[in-house]
């Protein structure tokens, strides 16, 4: 039967341009398929088909204006009934299905019987205690006889029974300061404890040692002893047990290392047989080639570190988004779930950086039971405590808890547990519970006799507690991070969890074994020396097997290849998969859209006008139906979809959420519905450029982390990208990360109405601080398919480690068709081309650079020039001040090395050396942007620009102010022309004159 196809709800807009037709007349077509593209004045959307079957006639051409309801096309249907729903494609439906089958079935917890004993609280404001013991006491039973989750739901009931009672309960986040996994819950590691101890005594050894010869031979290189030492335990006993490399087989876990504790992550290397000790010797100096870097750095060290995290606050938000990315790859059906994590390796002290629980809310919400934080509390940073007067440990796990993370307490070592044991009056719990950090800090730092007496000495029962203690013994009371025990038990529990992410808070010591040198002091972190005396004690503390002699040396220990310790270690790293951290990238390259893909964008849109924007959105469009490309592009937005003109992506693609769609959208009606799906493809973050920008590099990085090349393109605000999250674009730079970030609404000028903050001036200018950074700021709709298809084959076919930052405009204008010029491609790619030349008049010449929308107001100054002042002009194209920058530098650098050879040409000399006239250059950015190229000009060189802060106002007047308009560009070339004496200065007066230019109007920089 014949069905009518019509336009659907396009929302609010009427009478939209038909711009393709997608299908012909007898053609077979699905449901879903798109059959023709609209286009509003915002946005470009397709019309998917809602039946299969065979066209009979389309009633619709390329330039109709369409509403709501017209008829596109009749289609003679086929019996296939329609579905509803969206067919899940076959990877994802057979993930899902092991996902479910693999999940544990849901079982009343098994009680294990345990030795009875009764909760004990010490409250001093204890209105009638008896009372409370038996409310403990009733507790105490409830869990010995049904378990933890009973008892936990108990309390929520009495919680919330007290809060319909009226009763204003303090809720309170944290727990005792305690271990949260009891010792009889704690599951024991099958390694050789003895072994694992003498390893990571010898790793310890090592990493100091690195650092203290390096200073030793140049005291300037700086580096850090006391972070790792606080950290050994906890990387141990992931190296030894948890972290499973990339081989063939399997994905690999990813570790996000703390920065400064990279000297122990080479120490482990060199165990391993992976560095040598020439390596180990060039710490911190890689200029030559095979230094170690200071941190991890992917880019100088691009076989070993996979992630750079030393610039604080970074590695947290990174690793929340790439876990949440790893499980958006899995439900679009492109990688296998095989039960990876990211691990995560945090400071206390970082945990102040704003960006470090910036993202904590999203890892609970997508319930990233993939992702497991390790925070490292050894107290300190590197002033002082951390919080001296409180507790930190108490303080993240309140706000972990809060954000619904699940949270594991490592605080107190297997020493304490017969004396928590033994706390019968719980006053030992008191003390803990008491005692502040500043306090712990300082214990550390002396002596078992100052333990005893400031930390047991509070309560007589804690006095009487350690009465049959030495000193020494509670000198060994060891702390949670430093045993590997508890950490054991702690990873363990932490790795099984399922639903959430889990942060493991582990207690330690900065410092640990430094002794009087650097032991918990407030010095710690920048002990980088360490004198003949600590190093002994640092050997005897650990039981390094060297003389005196080789101390005195400050030797290396690495025991032979065939002793227990070394093949201890690689028997238990080949268990685990391979070595960490180590970079590869297997993935294949993803061959570049033929050249046709873009010709839409090539030809004149005659009079019709629109934003670049709006054509990136078009190309993206087309993209999408590229089979190679489609499905490997990530379009990142954080909830500017709408002003980019995206919202035709939300159906088309869909965007990803875990967890579906389980509500239907009020706009379900309309064509561009706000459509979120499991395997959608959108990373739509909301307005958070820090996590868009996370998810970014970690889709940029996909080629190394998860071996699949994939194009991540993120869309911003101009003004909200570089200069908003500048410390993560070094980041990803560092990454090797490969993909487009596009600055939409760019401009002071071009985004009128938004203002002071949002008209940006200078973002090309922080573009061109990153080096791998490739940026242009182009005017017309084919030089951005000519730059996106070079970037496309660039990065993913040819995959050179370089990163796109393209400018587009929300300025609506028509847009020409590509100059015949063969050379034409080559120009746009490399910075510049010649786009007009006014030659009427054959007398007085000048060259007009100009970019971005000030191109248009250039051409404009150029046609006023040659029609009312007999000037002669030709008009270029800048699409990448920064690219042409480059190249002259570089060129320059030749010349100057090669005093004796040819000089070559750069790319603006070749363009502008035989030219006639001074040079007139302007972009809507600072003039530093065109500045730039001064040097390599060899002409009289002007520019005009946009210094100063913008403001709101029509696009006109903003250029007026700005000094880039027309008539401005017309007047400052006059008055050019008359500085280098080729006119009379009569010329420029007369049309400062015309303009009505006040010549007494403040730099707008002072305004
Ligand atoms: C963004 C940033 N700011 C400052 C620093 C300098 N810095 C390096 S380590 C450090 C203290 C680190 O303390 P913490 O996070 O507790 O780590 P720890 O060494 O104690 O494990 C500081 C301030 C940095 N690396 N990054
Ligand atoms: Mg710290």
């Amino acid at each position: 039967m014949t069905e009518k196809l019509l336009v659907p709800d396009i929302g609010d807009f009427e009478n939209v341009e038909v711009i393709e037709l997608l299908v012909k007349e007898g053609q077979e077509i699905k449901k879903s398929d798109p059959v023709v593209t609209i286009e509003s004045d915002k946005s470009s959307v397709e019309i998917p088909s809602i039946f299969s079957g065979k066209i009979e006639s389309i009633k619709v051409k390329v330039g109709d204006k369409v509403s709501k309801g017209d008829l596109i096309l009749s289609i003679f249907k086929s019996n296939q009934s329609p579905t509803t729903s969206q067919p899940i494609p076959k990877d994802t439906e057979n993930l899902i299905q092991e996902a479910e089958n693999s999940l544990e079935k849901k079982q009343k917890p098994k009680v294990e019987k345990k030795e009875k004993s009764t909760i004990q609280v010490v409250s001093e404001g204890d209105l009638d205690p008896l009372e409370t013991n038996e409310w403990l006491e009733s507790l105490s039973a409830v869990i010995e006889k049904d378990g933890n989750q009973r008892a936990h739901y108990l309390i929520k009931e009495l919680i919330n029974k007290a809060y319909m009672e009226g009763a204003n309960i303090p809720y309170t986040q944290s727990t005792p300061y305690i271990n949260t996994i009891p010792v009889n819950e704690e599951k024991k590691s099958n390694g050789d404890q003895n072994i694992e101890r003498r390893i990571r005594s010898l790793i310890r050894w090592n990493a100091a040692a690195m650092v203290v010869r390096a200073n030793k031979k140049f005291p300037e290189l700086g580096g850090h002893i006391g972070t790792f030492a606080s950290a050994a335990t906890l990387y141990d006993v992931g190296m030894n047990h948890f972290w499973r490399a990339k081989n063939n087989k399997f994905g690999g876990d990813l570790i996000y290392f703390q920065g400064h504790s990279a000297p122990g992550m080479y120490a482990r290397a060199f165990l391993e047989g992976r560095l040598n000790e020439k390596q180990l010797d060039s710490f911190r100096q890689e200029v030559n080639p095979g230094g170690l870097s200071s941190y991890p750095h992917p880019w100088l060290m691009p076989n070993f570190w996979q992630f750079p995290t030393v610039s604080m606050g970074l590695g947290p938000m990174l690793a929340i988004y790439q876990a949440r990315y790893m499980k958006y790859l899995i439900n679009r059906g492109l990688i296998k779930d095989e039960g990876r994590k990211v691990w995560a390796f945090l400071g206390d002290g970082e945990m102040d950086e704003p960006e470090s629980l910036g993202a904590i809310g999203l890892a609970a919400r997508e319930n990233l039971d993939n992702l497991i934080f390790v925070v490292n509390c050894n107290l300190q940073r590197l002033d002082g405590p951390v919080r001296g007067n409180g507790k930190i440990i108490q303080e993240l796990e309140g706000i972990f808890r809060g954000a619904g993370w699940n949270v594991i307490k490592v605080i107190w070592g297997s020493y304490w547990d017969p004396l928590l044991a033994n706390d019968k009056t719980g006053h030992l719990i008191k003390t803990m519970n008491e005692t502040v950090d500043g306090e712990y800090q300082a214990m550390k730092a002396r002596d078992g006799a100052y333990v005893r007496e400031k930390f047991f000495g509070k309560y007589q029962e804690t006095i009487d507690l350690v009465s049959n203690l030495s000193d020494k013994d509670i000198w060994r009371l060891n702390r949670g991070g430093h045993d590997p025990h508890k950490v054991f038990a702690a990873y363990d529990k932490a790795s099984k969890n399922t639903g959430s992410p889990t942060v493991v808070i582990a207690k330690t010591i900065k410092g640990y074994g430094m002794g009087k040198s650097g032991e918990s002091v407030n010095t710690t972190h920048q002990t980088k020396k360490l004198d003949i005396d600590d190093l002994m004690y640092y050997r005897d503390r650990f039981d390094v097997p060297l003389t005196d002699k080789q101390v005195k040396n400050i030797e290396y220990y690495k025991p032979d290849q065939n002793s227990p310790e070394v093949k201890y270690i690689k028997e238990k790293r080949l268990k685990l998969g391979g070595f960490i951290p180590e970079r590869t990238t297997y993935a294949k390259p993803i061959k570049a859209p033929p050249k046709d893909i873009f010709d839409n964008m090539k030809v004149s849109t005659g009079s019709k006008e629109m934003s670049t924007t709006m054509a990136l959105v078009r190309m993206l469009t087309n993209l999408l139906r590229d089979k190679n490309v489609a499905p490997r592009l990530v379009p990142i937005i954080p909830d500017e979809a709408r002003t980019f003109g995206m919202e035709g992506f939300f159906q088309k693609i869909g965007i990803y959420a875990h967890e579906g769609q389980k509500y239907e959208p009020e706009d379900s009606a309309q064509l561009s519905s706000y459509r979120e799906d499991r395997s959608g493809q959108v990373l739509e973050e909301g307005i958070n450029e820090a996590g868009a920008m996370s998810s970014w590099i970690a889709a940029g990085t996909s080629y190394t982390n998860h071996d699949i090349e994939m194009i991540p393109i993120y869309l911003f605000y101009s003004m909200f990208g570089f200069q908003r999250i500048g410390d993560f674009a070094w980041a990803g730079a560092d990454s090797q990360s490969r993909g487009f970030l596009i600055g939409a609404t760019a401009g002071r000028t071009t985004l009128a109405g938004e203002g002071l903050q949002h008209q940006d001036g200078h973002s090309h200018l922080l573009a061109s601080t990153i080096p791998n950074c490739v940026s242009y700021d182009p005017t017309f709709h084919y030089e951005l398919a000519v730059i996106f298809r070079e970037g496309l084959r660039r990065m993913h076919e040819k995959k050179e480690n370089i990163f796109y930052y393209i400018t587009t405009m929300n300025e609506n204008y028509p847009h020409p068709a590509i100059p015949k010029d063969k050379s034409c491609e080559e120009g746009i790619l490399k910075g510049m081309y010649k786009i007009r030349e006014f030659n009427k008049n054959k007398k007085t010449k000048i060259q007009f650079l100009g970019s971005g929308t000030i191109l248009r107001e250039m051409i404009a100054g150029a046609e006023i020039l040659q029609n009312e002042y007999q000037i002669d002009s030709e008009v270029w194209s800048i699409t990448s001040f920064n690219e042409l920058r480059r190249d002259g530098l570089e060129v320059e650098r030749f010349n100057l090395l090669n005093p004796d050879k040819e000089p070559k040409e750069s790319y603006i000399e070749r363009s502008l050396g035989k030219t006639e006239g001074p040079i007139l250059a302007a972009s809507d950015y600072m003039r530093i942007n065109s500045d730039q190229i001064r040097p390599y000009v060899n002409k009289s060189f002007y520019s005009l620009g946009t210094d100063g802060f913008g403001r709101s106002d029509t696009r006109k007047n903003l250029r007026k102010f700005f000094e880039v308009d027309k008539e401005h560009i017309v007047t400052y070339g006059l008055s050019v022309l008359a500085k280098e004496q080729l006119i009379a200065s009569k010329y420029a007066k007369d049309a400062i004159k015309k303009y009505k230019i006040d010549t007494n109007k403040p730099m707008p920089t002072k305004l």
